[in-house]
Protein backbone atom coordinates (compact mmCIF):
# COMPACT_ATOMS: atom_id res chain seq x y z
CA UNK A 1 0.00 0.00 0.00
CA UNK A 2 1.65 3.06 -0.96
CA UNK A 3 1.63 6.07 1.28
CA UNK A 4 0.64 8.91 -1.27
CA UNK A 5 0.69 12.48 -0.41
CA UNK A 6 1.14 15.17 -2.68
CA UNK A 7 5.09 16.91 -1.15
CA UNK A 8 6.46 13.22 -2.49
CA UNK A 9 4.62 14.12 -6.06
CA UNK A 10 6.14 17.55 -6.35
CA UNK A 11 8.71 18.80 -7.95
CA UNK A 12 10.27 22.03 -5.72
CA UNK A 13 11.51 25.41 -7.43
CA UNK A 14 14.09 27.31 -5.55
CA UNK A 15 13.78 30.92 -5.90
CA UNK A 16 16.62 33.06 -4.28
CA UNK A 17 14.82 36.43 -3.95
CA UNK A 18 17.74 39.16 -4.48
CA UNK A 19 18.94 37.53 -7.80
CA UNK A 20 15.35 36.46 -9.20
CA UNK A 21 13.67 39.13 -10.84
CA UNK A 22 14.07 42.97 -10.70
CA UNK A 23 10.71 45.12 -10.78
CA UNK A 24 11.82 48.49 -9.50
CA UNK A 25 14.97 49.31 -11.09
CA UNK A 26 17.08 49.08 -7.95
CA UNK A 27 19.20 46.47 -8.95
CA UNK A 28 17.77 44.20 -6.10
CA UNK A 29 15.10 41.12 -7.17
CA UNK A 30 11.76 42.05 -5.15
CA UNK A 31 8.46 39.92 -4.65
CA UNK A 32 6.61 41.79 -7.10
CA UNK A 33 9.66 40.57 -9.50
CA UNK A 34 8.77 36.94 -8.43
CA UNK A 35 4.40 37.24 -8.79
CA UNK A 36 5.48 39.00 -12.20
CA UNK A 37 6.75 34.74 -13.14
CA UNK A 38 4.21 33.39 -11.99
CA UNK A 39 3.02 31.92 -15.07
CA UNK A 40 6.34 30.86 -15.82
CA UNK A 41 6.64 28.55 -12.94
CA UNK A 42 2.99 27.56 -14.48
CA UNK A 43 4.75 26.66 -17.75
CA UNK A 44 7.42 24.77 -16.22
CA UNK A 45 5.63 22.75 -14.46
CA UNK A 46 6.31 22.77 -11.04
CA UNK A 47 4.44 22.07 -8.17
CA UNK A 48 5.83 24.48 -4.96
CA UNK A 49 7.98 27.37 -4.90
CA UNK A 50 10.78 27.87 -2.12
CA UNK A 51 11.40 31.42 -2.20
CA UNK A 52 13.95 31.81 0.25
CA UNK A 53 14.24 34.54 3.30
CA UNK A 54 12.44 37.56 2.93
CA UNK A 55 12.18 39.21 6.10
CA UNK A 56 13.57 42.32 7.51
CA UNK A 57 17.34 41.63 7.80
CA UNK A 58 20.48 43.99 7.34
CA UNK A 59 21.76 41.66 5.28
CA UNK A 60 25.02 40.48 6.33
CA UNK A 61 24.13 37.16 5.26
CA UNK A 62 21.33 38.10 2.47
CA UNK A 63 18.31 37.81 4.08
CA UNK A 64 19.61 34.20 6.86
CA UNK A 65 20.43 36.68 9.51
CA UNK A 66 16.33 38.21 10.53
CA UNK A 67 16.12 41.19 12.24
CA UNK A 68 12.06 41.28 12.40
CA UNK A 69 10.37 37.92 11.74
CA UNK A 70 7.02 39.55 11.14
CA UNK A 71 7.63 42.29 8.90
CA UNK A 72 9.15 41.92 4.86
CA UNK A 73 12.71 43.41 3.93
CA UNK A 74 11.95 46.72 2.07
CA UNK A 75 13.83 46.01 -0.97
CA UNK A 76 11.44 43.07 -1.46
CA UNK A 77 8.27 44.99 -0.86
CA UNK A 78 5.84 45.10 1.67
CA UNK A 79 3.42 42.41 3.29
CA UNK A 80 0.58 43.11 0.51
CA UNK A 81 3.03 42.33 -2.36
CA UNK A 82 4.04 38.79 -0.65
CA UNK A 83 0.46 38.52 -0.02
CA UNK A 84 -0.30 39.20 -4.18
CA UNK A 85 2.38 36.12 -4.57
CA UNK A 86 0.82 33.93 -2.51
CA UNK A 87 -2.61 34.30 -4.20
CA UNK A 88 -0.87 34.16 -7.66
CA UNK A 89 0.95 30.92 -6.90
CA UNK A 90 -2.69 29.25 -5.58
CA UNK A 91 -4.15 30.69 -8.37
CA UNK A 92 -2.19 28.70 -10.66
CA UNK A 93 -2.05 25.49 -7.57
CA UNK A 94 1.38 26.23 -6.96
CA UNK A 95 2.19 26.14 -3.18
CA UNK A 96 4.57 28.13 -1.38
CA UNK A 97 7.11 27.06 1.18
CA UNK A 98 9.59 29.74 2.98
CA UNK A 99 12.87 30.10 5.16
CA UNK A 100 12.21 29.32 8.49
CA UNK A 101 16.14 30.53 9.94
CA UNK A 102 15.51 29.79 13.66
CA UNK A 103 19.06 28.58 14.57
CA UNK A 104 19.89 32.26 14.74
CA UNK A 105 18.39 35.63 14.26
CA UNK A 106 20.69 38.84 13.29
CA UNK A 107 22.37 40.66 16.07
CA UNK A 108 20.09 43.73 15.19
CA UNK A 109 16.91 41.76 15.96
CA UNK A 110 15.33 43.60 18.82
CA UNK A 111 15.73 39.99 21.04
CA UNK A 112 19.34 40.40 21.14
CA UNK A 113 19.16 44.13 21.75
CA UNK A 114 17.65 43.08 24.58
CA UNK A 115 19.81 40.43 25.63
CA UNK A 116 23.08 42.13 25.71
CA UNK A 117 21.19 45.00 28.06
CA UNK A 118 20.08 41.41 30.30
CA UNK A 119 17.01 42.57 29.79
CA UNK A 120 14.28 40.39 31.91
CA UNK A 121 13.23 37.42 29.53
CA UNK A 122 15.38 38.02 26.67
CA UNK A 123 18.45 37.01 29.07
CA UNK A 124 19.73 34.11 28.29
CA UNK A 125 17.81 34.34 24.61
CA UNK A 126 21.79 33.70 22.87
CA UNK A 127 24.57 31.60 23.90
CA UNK A 128 26.42 34.29 26.65
CA UNK A 129 29.54 32.77 28.19
CA UNK A 130 31.67 34.89 31.00
CA UNK A 131 36.05 34.99 29.99
CA UNK A 132 38.74 36.77 29.42
CA UNK A 133 38.00 39.08 26.41
CA UNK A 134 41.28 37.72 24.46
CA UNK A 135 40.40 34.31 25.19
CA UNK A 136 37.27 32.31 22.90
CA UNK A 137 35.48 30.11 25.43
CA UNK A 138 36.01 27.04 23.31
CA UNK A 139 37.88 26.40 20.38
CA UNK A 140 34.64 25.60 17.63
CA UNK A 141 35.16 27.21 14.33
CA UNK A 142 32.23 29.43 12.67
CA UNK A 143 30.82 27.95 9.02
CA UNK A 144 32.08 30.71 7.81
CA UNK A 145 35.77 30.67 8.92
CA UNK A 146 37.42 32.00 12.29
CA UNK A 147 36.45 31.34 15.95
CA UNK A 148 32.34 30.63 16.43
CA UNK A 149 32.40 33.46 19.46
CA UNK A 150 32.25 37.24 19.55
CA UNK A 151 32.91 39.55 22.74
CA UNK A 152 30.48 41.65 23.09
CA UNK A 153 31.75 44.95 25.29
CA UNK A 154 28.57 46.07 25.94
CA UNK A 155 27.38 42.74 27.82
CA UNK A 156 31.13 42.09 28.79
CA UNK A 157 30.56 38.65 27.42
CA UNK A 158 31.29 36.50 25.00
CA UNK A 159 28.20 35.11 22.41
CA UNK A 160 28.32 31.71 20.57
CA UNK A 161 27.75 32.62 16.36
CA UNK A 162 27.92 29.22 14.06
CA UNK A 163 28.01 31.86 11.01
CA UNK A 164 28.39 35.60 10.61
CA UNK A 165 29.12 37.53 13.64
CA UNK A 166 26.26 39.34 12.68
CA UNK A 167 24.44 35.85 13.44
CA UNK A 168 24.22 35.03 17.24
CA UNK A 169 22.45 31.80 17.66
CA UNK A 170 19.46 31.30 19.70
CA UNK A 171 19.51 29.58 22.94
CA UNK A 172 16.75 26.62 22.44
CA UNK A 173 17.45 25.55 26.26
CA UNK A 174 15.32 28.28 27.26
CA UNK A 175 11.72 27.33 26.50
CA UNK A 176 10.42 31.03 26.61
CA UNK A 177 12.73 31.21 23.09
CA UNK A 178 11.07 27.98 21.62
CA UNK A 179 7.52 29.44 22.26
CA UNK A 180 8.43 32.73 20.79
CA UNK A 181 9.42 30.84 17.47
CA UNK A 182 6.56 29.15 17.59
CA UNK A 183 4.31 31.79 17.48
CA UNK A 184 5.66 33.04 14.66
CA UNK A 185 5.73 29.88 12.65
CA UNK A 186 2.09 29.76 13.22
CA UNK A 187 1.58 33.12 12.58
CA UNK A 188 3.18 32.24 8.71
CA UNK A 189 1.03 29.20 8.99
CA UNK A 190 -1.72 30.86 9.24
CA UNK A 191 -1.31 33.06 6.50
CA UNK A 192 -2.24 30.07 4.21
CA UNK A 193 1.55 29.14 3.09
CA UNK A 194 2.52 25.60 2.63
CA UNK A 195 5.61 24.63 4.44
CA UNK A 196 8.77 26.18 5.69
CA UNK A 197 12.59 25.08 4.53
CA UNK A 198 14.09 24.73 8.15
CA UNK A 199 17.22 26.35 7.43
CA UNK A 200 20.29 24.60 9.13
CA UNK A 201 18.19 23.29 11.83
CA UNK A 202 20.21 20.40 12.87
CA UNK A 203 22.21 22.92 14.66
CA UNK A 204 19.78 23.92 17.19
CA UNK A 205 21.10 22.05 20.11
CA UNK A 206 24.28 22.84 22.05
CA UNK A 207 25.81 21.02 24.55
CA UNK A 208 25.83 22.24 28.23
CA UNK A 209 29.24 23.37 29.28
CA UNK A 210 30.76 24.06 25.61
CA UNK A 211 33.57 21.27 25.32
CA UNK A 212 36.50 21.98 22.91
CA UNK A 213 35.98 20.16 19.28
CA UNK A 214 37.94 17.28 18.74
CA UNK A 215 41.74 19.16 16.34
CA UNK A 216 41.68 16.56 14.65
CA UNK A 217 37.91 16.80 13.58
CA UNK A 218 38.17 19.34 10.49
CA UNK A 219 35.46 22.05 11.02
CA UNK A 220 36.30 22.04 15.11
CA UNK A 221 33.41 21.68 17.27
CA UNK A 222 30.83 20.41 14.32
CA UNK A 223 30.77 17.09 16.46
CA UNK A 224 29.35 18.58 19.38
CA UNK A 225 26.71 21.17 17.52
CA UNK A 226 25.79 18.93 14.54
CA UNK A 227 23.00 17.27 15.85
CA UNK A 228 23.43 18.26 19.46
CA UNK A 229 21.63 16.13 22.36
CA UNK A 230 18.74 18.22 22.63
CA UNK A 231 18.14 18.23 18.86
CA UNK A 232 14.99 15.29 18.48
CA UNK A 233 13.41 16.82 21.66
CA UNK A 234 13.55 20.40 19.60
CA UNK A 235 12.18 19.14 16.57
CA UNK A 236 9.63 17.09 17.78
CA UNK A 237 8.16 19.75 19.78
CA UNK A 238 8.88 22.26 17.08
CA UNK A 239 6.26 20.18 14.98
CA UNK A 240 3.72 19.54 17.43
CA UNK A 241 3.74 22.79 18.23
CA UNK A 242 2.96 24.02 14.75
CA UNK A 243 3.46 21.89 11.56
CA UNK A 244 1.11 18.90 13.06
CA UNK A 245 -2.40 18.79 12.20
CA UNK A 246 -1.84 21.13 8.88
CA UNK A 247 -1.42 20.01 5.58
CA UNK A 248 2.28 21.65 4.38
CA UNK A 249 5.18 20.24 3.58
CA UNK A 250 8.78 20.71 5.70
CA UNK A 251 12.23 19.80 4.23
CA UNK A 252 15.65 20.31 6.56
CA UNK A 253 18.66 21.27 5.08
CA UNK A 254 21.07 19.40 6.88
CA UNK A 255 24.59 18.73 6.65
CA UNK A 256 26.78 16.10 8.98
CA UNK A 257 24.26 13.55 8.28
CA UNK A 258 24.54 10.28 7.60
CA UNK A 259 21.43 8.11 5.95
CA UNK A 260 20.74 6.38 9.62
CA UNK A 261 20.35 9.98 11.37
CA UNK A 262 17.71 11.07 8.21
CA UNK A 263 15.78 8.48 9.50
CA UNK A 264 16.13 9.45 13.11
CA UNK A 265 14.44 12.98 11.84
CA UNK A 266 12.52 12.42 9.17
CA UNK A 267 11.61 8.33 9.18
CA UNK A 268 8.49 7.04 10.72
CA UNK A 269 9.34 7.07 14.15
CA UNK A 270 11.21 10.34 13.51
CA UNK A 271 10.50 14.14 14.58
CA UNK A 272 7.39 14.67 11.88
CA UNK A 273 9.81 16.20 9.98
CA UNK A 274 8.95 15.39 5.84
CA UNK A 275 12.47 14.82 4.42
CA UNK A 276 15.72 16.06 4.56
CA UNK A 277 17.82 17.34 1.48
CA UNK A 278 20.12 14.94 -0.13
CA UNK A 279 23.69 16.86 -1.02
CA UNK A 280 25.17 14.25 -3.28
CA UNK A 281 27.95 16.69 -2.16
CA UNK A 282 27.77 15.66 1.57
CA UNK A 283 29.78 12.68 1.87
CA UNK A 284 32.10 13.04 -1.31
CA UNK A 285 34.10 15.32 0.15
CA UNK A 286 37.16 14.01 1.94
CA UNK A 287 37.49 17.46 3.87
CA UNK A 288 34.65 17.74 6.80
CA UNK A 289 34.04 21.24 5.62
CA UNK A 290 33.86 20.64 2.08
CA UNK A 291 33.98 24.09 0.69
CA UNK A 292 36.93 24.50 -1.20
CA UNK A 293 37.17 20.85 -2.49
CA UNK A 294 38.56 20.25 -5.33
CA UNK A 295 36.07 19.71 -8.83
CA UNK A 296 38.06 16.97 -9.72
CA UNK A 297 35.36 14.25 -7.85
CA UNK A 298 34.98 10.71 -8.74
CA UNK A 299 31.90 9.23 -10.24
CA UNK A 300 32.01 6.02 -8.24
CA UNK A 301 32.61 8.44 -5.08
CA UNK A 302 28.98 10.03 -6.06
CA UNK A 303 27.42 6.49 -6.66
CA UNK A 304 28.54 4.91 -3.63
CA UNK A 305 26.98 8.35 -1.67
CA UNK A 306 23.61 8.56 -4.19
CA UNK A 307 22.89 4.28 -3.62
CA UNK A 308 23.76 5.06 0.38
CA UNK A 309 20.83 7.57 -0.05
CA UNK A 310 18.64 6.28 -2.60
CA UNK A 311 19.06 2.68 -1.12
CA UNK A 312 18.78 2.47 2.53
CA UNK A 313 17.87 5.65 3.97
CA UNK A 314 14.72 5.29 6.22
CA UNK A 315 13.31 8.52 4.89
CA UNK A 316 11.89 10.77 2.50
CA UNK A 317 14.31 12.77 0.89
CA UNK A 318 14.79 15.86 -1.44
CA UNK A 319 17.79 15.46 -4.22
CA UNK A 320 19.06 18.58 -5.28
CA UNK A 321 22.31 19.62 -7.52
CA UNK A 322 22.59 23.23 -6.56
CA UNK A 323 21.02 25.77 -4.43
CA UNK A 324 22.08 29.03 -3.43
CA UNK A 325 25.16 28.02 -1.62
CA UNK A 326 26.69 26.03 -3.94
CA UNK A 327 28.51 26.31 -7.49
CA UNK A 328 26.06 26.39 -10.39
CA UNK A 329 25.50 22.56 -10.97
CA UNK A 330 26.37 22.09 -14.77
CA UNK A 331 29.96 23.82 -13.83
CA UNK A 332 30.32 21.17 -10.79
CA UNK A 333 28.54 18.34 -11.88
CA UNK A 334 28.34 18.51 -15.55
CA UNK A 335 30.93 20.07 -18.18
CA UNK A 336 30.80 23.23 -19.31
CA UNK A 337 32.38 22.19 -22.93
CA UNK A 338 29.07 20.15 -22.98
CA UNK A 339 26.67 22.78 -21.60
CA UNK A 340 23.07 21.24 -23.08
CA UNK A 341 24.46 17.68 -23.02
CA UNK A 342 25.68 17.88 -19.33
CA UNK A 343 22.66 20.07 -18.46
CA UNK A 344 20.17 17.50 -19.74
CA UNK A 345 21.67 15.03 -18.30
CA UNK A 346 21.81 15.91 -14.78
CA UNK A 347 18.21 16.65 -15.12
CA UNK A 348 17.28 13.60 -16.33
CA UNK A 349 19.78 12.40 -13.01
CA UNK A 350 17.47 14.80 -10.57
CA UNK A 351 14.20 14.14 -11.64
CA UNK A 352 14.31 10.25 -12.11
CA UNK A 353 15.84 10.03 -8.07
CA UNK A 354 13.75 8.72 -5.34
CA UNK A 355 12.34 11.33 -3.12
CA UNK A 356 11.30 15.13 -4.17
CA UNK A 357 13.33 16.60 -6.56
CA UNK A 358 14.34 20.62 -5.79
CA UNK A 359 15.75 22.52 -9.10
CA UNK A 360 17.23 25.35 -8.31
CA UNK A 361 16.76 28.63 -10.48
CA UNK A 362 19.03 29.15 -13.52
CA UNK A 363 19.27 25.24 -13.81
CA UNK A 364 16.19 25.17 -16.29
CA UNK A 365 18.50 27.14 -18.58
CA UNK A 366 22.02 25.58 -17.96
CA UNK A 367 23.14 28.50 -16.44
CA UNK A 368 27.35 28.36 -15.22
CA UNK A 369 29.55 29.64 -12.68
CA UNK A 370 30.81 33.26 -14.17
CA UNK A 371 34.48 33.95 -13.38
CA UNK A 372 35.36 36.33 -11.00
CA UNK A 373 38.36 39.15 -11.44
CA UNK A 374 38.53 40.87 -8.56
CA UNK A 375 37.34 40.81 -4.70
CA UNK A 376 35.05 43.43 -5.15
CA UNK A 377 33.10 41.65 -7.32
CA UNK A 378 32.56 39.38 -4.50
CA UNK A 379 29.44 39.32 -1.97
CA UNK A 380 28.98 36.13 0.01
CA UNK A 381 30.26 36.88 3.36
CA UNK A 382 31.48 33.44 3.59
CA UNK A 383 33.69 33.76 0.73
CA UNK A 384 34.64 37.39 1.93
CA UNK A 385 35.88 35.77 5.16
CA UNK A 386 37.76 33.12 4.67
CA UNK A 387 39.14 34.56 1.82
CA UNK A 388 40.40 37.89 4.49
CA UNK A 389 41.25 34.90 6.50
CA UNK A 390 43.81 33.12 4.12
CA UNK A 391 45.46 36.39 3.65
CA UNK A 392 45.99 37.24 7.59
CA UNK A 393 47.14 33.59 7.75
CA UNK A 394 50.16 34.44 5.38
CA UNK A 395 48.55 31.89 2.95
CA UNK A 396 47.94 33.71 0.36
CA UNK A 397 49.48 37.38 -0.35
CA UNK A 398 45.86 38.34 -1.97
CA UNK A 399 42.72 37.74 -3.93
CA UNK A 400 45.19 36.53 -7.01
CA UNK A 401 46.50 33.86 -5.25
CA UNK A 402 43.00 32.99 -4.01
CA UNK A 403 41.20 33.54 -7.56
CA UNK A 404 40.94 29.75 -8.72
CA UNK A 405 39.61 28.52 -5.15
CA UNK A 406 37.24 30.99 -5.07
CA UNK A 407 35.70 30.76 -8.72
CA UNK A 408 35.63 27.14 -8.43
CA UNK A 409 33.75 26.91 -5.08
CA UNK A 410 32.43 30.45 -3.98
CA UNK A 411 28.48 30.91 -3.28
CA UNK A 412 28.28 33.99 -5.31
CA UNK A 413 28.27 31.58 -8.64
CA UNK A 414 24.49 30.83 -7.81
CA UNK A 415 23.57 34.09 -6.44
CA UNK A 416 24.90 36.09 -10.18
CA UNK A 417 21.40 37.54 -11.30
CA UNK A 418 18.22 35.03 -13.58
CA UNK A 419 19.60 35.57 -16.97
CA UNK A 420 16.27 36.45 -18.14
CA UNK A 421 16.93 37.88 -22.08
CA UNK A 422 19.77 39.48 -24.27
CA UNK A 423 18.83 42.82 -22.69
CA UNK A 424 21.27 44.57 -20.60
CA UNK A 425 22.00 43.10 -17.49
CA UNK A 426 19.93 39.81 -18.71
CA UNK A 427 17.19 41.72 -18.74
CA UNK A 428 17.37 41.24 -14.55
CA UNK A 429 16.82 45.13 -13.65
CA UNK A 430 16.58 48.55 -15.35
CA UNK A 431 19.28 49.53 -12.72
CA UNK A 432 22.75 48.41 -11.66
CA UNK A 433 22.56 44.65 -10.15
CA UNK A 434 23.76 44.07 -7.26
CA UNK A 435 26.13 41.11 -8.22
CA UNK A 436 27.72 40.88 -11.86
CA UNK A 437 25.56 39.23 -14.44
CA UNK A 438 27.70 36.02 -15.78
CA UNK A 439 29.57 37.05 -19.13
CA UNK A 440 27.28 34.17 -20.75
CA UNK A 441 24.19 35.80 -20.43
CA UNK A 442 23.88 36.90 -24.68
CA UNK A 443 23.64 32.80 -25.35
CA UNK A 444 22.14 31.72 -21.80
CA UNK A 445 18.66 33.22 -21.30
CA UNK A 446 15.03 32.54 -20.95
CA UNK A 447 14.37 34.24 -24.21
CA UNK A 448 16.45 32.38 -26.54
CA UNK A 449 15.46 28.98 -24.91
CA UNK A 450 11.45 29.84 -25.11
CA UNK A 451 12.51 30.19 -28.80
CA UNK A 452 14.05 27.09 -29.47
CA UNK A 453 12.24 23.74 -28.94
CA UNK A 454 15.53 21.76 -28.22
CA UNK A 455 16.55 23.82 -25.24
CA UNK A 456 17.26 22.46 -22.03
CA UNK A 457 14.65 24.43 -20.74
CA UNK A 458 11.54 22.23 -22.99
CA UNK A 459 13.77 19.29 -21.53
CA UNK A 460 12.99 20.10 -17.75
CA UNK A 461 9.42 20.94 -18.80
CA UNK A 462 8.98 17.77 -20.59
CA UNK A 463 10.85 15.69 -17.96
CA UNK A 464 9.40 17.27 -15.25
CA UNK A 465 5.82 16.11 -16.88
CA UNK A 466 7.15 12.72 -17.42
CA UNK A 467 7.61 12.75 -13.88
CA UNK A 468 4.40 13.64 -12.77
CA UNK A 469 3.08 10.51 -14.80
CA UNK A 470 5.44 7.60 -13.77
CA UNK A 471 4.37 6.33 -10.20
CA UNK A 472 7.82 4.28 -10.03
CA UNK A 473 9.58 7.39 -10.32
CA UNK A 474 8.37 9.12 -7.22
CA UNK A 475 7.32 5.61 -5.52
CA UNK A 476 9.38 2.71 -7.08
CA UNK A 477 12.58 1.41 -5.59
CA UNK A 478 15.71 2.24 -6.65
CA UNK A 479 18.70 0.00 -7.73
CA UNK A 480 22.01 1.14 -8.84
CA UNK A 481 23.83 -0.41 -11.38
CA UNK A 482 27.24 -0.92 -12.18
CA UNK A 483 28.65 1.26 -9.31
CA UNK A 484 32.10 0.46 -10.43
CA UNK A 485 32.09 1.51 -13.65
CA UNK A 486 33.66 5.03 -14.34
CA UNK A 487 31.78 6.61 -16.79
CA UNK A 488 28.09 5.39 -16.45
CA UNK A 489 25.64 6.05 -13.55
CA UNK A 490 22.67 3.81 -14.37
CA UNK A 491 19.63 2.79 -12.26
CA UNK A 492 16.24 1.03 -12.18
CA UNK A 493 13.12 2.63 -10.32
CA UNK A 494 10.98 -0.57 -9.60
CA UNK A 495 7.72 -0.62 -8.38
CA UNK A 496 5.66 -3.52 -8.63
CA UNK A 497 5.55 -5.39 -12.31
CA UNK A 498 7.00 -1.75 -13.67
CA UNK A 499 10.42 -0.99 -14.21
CA UNK A 500 12.21 1.68 -15.58
CA UNK A 501 15.65 2.11 -16.47
CA UNK A 502 18.00 5.14 -16.51
CA UNK A 503 21.43 5.20 -18.47
CA UNK A 504 23.45 8.17 -17.83
CA UNK A 505 27.18 8.35 -19.60
CA UNK A 506 28.48 10.51 -17.06
CA UNK A 507 31.62 11.45 -19.22
CA UNK A 508 33.00 12.97 -22.04
CA UNK A 509 34.14 10.12 -24.16
CA UNK A 510 31.58 7.41 -25.73
CA UNK A 511 31.10 4.40 -23.62
CA UNK A 512 29.33 1.34 -24.19
CA UNK A 513 26.30 -0.17 -22.48
CA UNK A 514 27.09 -3.76 -20.85
CA UNK A 515 25.14 -4.72 -17.82
CA UNK A 516 24.06 -8.39 -16.93
CA UNK A 517 21.45 -7.23 -14.19
CA UNK A 518 18.50 -6.05 -16.52
CA UNK A 519 17.48 -7.33 -19.93
CA UNK A 520 16.95 -4.72 -22.16
CA UNK A 521 14.83 -5.09 -25.52
CA UNK A 522 13.98 -3.16 -28.50
CA UNK A 523 11.82 0.09 -27.42
CA UNK A 524 11.55 3.71 -27.74
CA UNK A 525 13.46 5.44 -25.23
CA UNK A 526 11.43 7.45 -23.34
CA UNK A 527 12.88 10.29 -22.65
CA UNK A 528 16.60 11.25 -24.04
CA UNK A 529 18.84 13.90 -24.12
CA UNK A 530 19.83 13.08 -28.01
CA UNK A 531 17.29 13.04 -30.94
CA UNK A 532 18.13 9.37 -31.93
CA UNK A 533 18.88 7.68 -28.61
CA UNK A 534 20.00 4.10 -28.82
CA UNK A 535 16.46 1.72 -29.17
CA UNK A 536 18.22 -0.93 -26.67
CA UNK A 537 20.48 0.01 -24.32
CA UNK A 538 22.37 -3.02 -24.37
CA UNK A 539 25.46 -3.24 -26.28
CA UNK A 540 25.23 -0.05 -27.50
CA UNK A 541 27.25 3.16 -27.87
CA UNK A 542 26.60 5.99 -25.57
CA UNK A 543 27.64 9.30 -26.95
CA UNK A 544 29.38 12.52 -24.54
CA UNK A 545 26.97 12.75 -21.38
CA UNK A 546 23.87 11.19 -23.34
CA UNK A 547 21.39 10.37 -20.96
CA UNK A 548 18.14 7.84 -22.04
CA UNK A 549 15.35 6.36 -19.99
CA UNK A 550 13.45 2.80 -20.85
CA UNK A 551 10.71 0.89 -20.03
CA UNK A 552 12.12 -2.84 -19.25
O1 LIG B 1 23.30 27.09 5.10
C1 LIG B 1 23.75 26.24 6.12
C2 LIG B 1 25.10 25.70 5.87
O2 LIG B 1 25.54 24.81 6.58
C3 LIG B 1 25.91 26.36 4.81
O3 LIG B 1 26.88 27.06 5.49
C4 LIG B 1 26.57 25.52 3.83
O4 LIG B 1 27.30 24.49 4.43
C5 LIG B 1 27.50 26.45 3.09
O5 LIG B 1 26.74 27.50 2.59
C6 LIG B 1 28.31 25.80 2.05
O6 LIG B 1 27.59 25.25 1.02
C7 LIG B 1 22.19 27.86 5.37
C8 LIG B 1 21.85 28.74 4.18
O7 LIG B 1 21.53 27.93 3.08
C9 LIG B 1 22.98 29.67 3.92
O8 LIG B 1 22.75 30.47 2.80
C10 LIG B 1 23.15 30.53 5.14
O9 LIG B 1 24.30 31.33 4.98
C11 LIG B 1 23.31 29.69 6.40
O10 LIG B 1 22.34 28.67 6.51
C12 LIG B 1 23.13 30.55 7.62
O11 LIG B 1 21.78 30.89 7.77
Amino acid sequence: ELDKTWWKEAVVYEVYPRSFNDTDGDGVGDIPGITEKADYFDDLGVDVLWVGPVYDSPNADNGYDIRNYREIHDDFGDMRDWERLLSALHDRDIRLIMDLVVNHTSNEHEWFQRSRRREGPYEDYYHWVDGDPDEPPNNWESIFGGPAWTYDEERGQWYLHLFHEKQPDLNWRVPAVRKDIYEMVNLWLDKGIDGFRLDAINLLSKPAGYPDGDPESGLLGNEHYFNGPRIHEYLRELHDETFAGRDVMTVAEMSHITPADAEAYCGPDGDGLDMTFQFVRDGMDSEDDGRWASPDWALSDLKRVLASWQQTAGAWVAPCLGNHDQPRSVSWWGDESYRVESATLLATFLLTLRGTPHVYQGEEIGMTNAEFERLDEIDDPDTLQRVELAIEAGEADGFDDLREAVNEDSRDHARTPMQWSADDHAGFTDGEPWLRVNDDYPEVNVESALADESSIWYYYRDLIRFRHEETPLVYGDFDLLLPDHGQFCAYTRTLEAETLLIVLNWSDAPATFECDAVETADSDALVANYDDPPENPAATEFRPYEAAVYRL
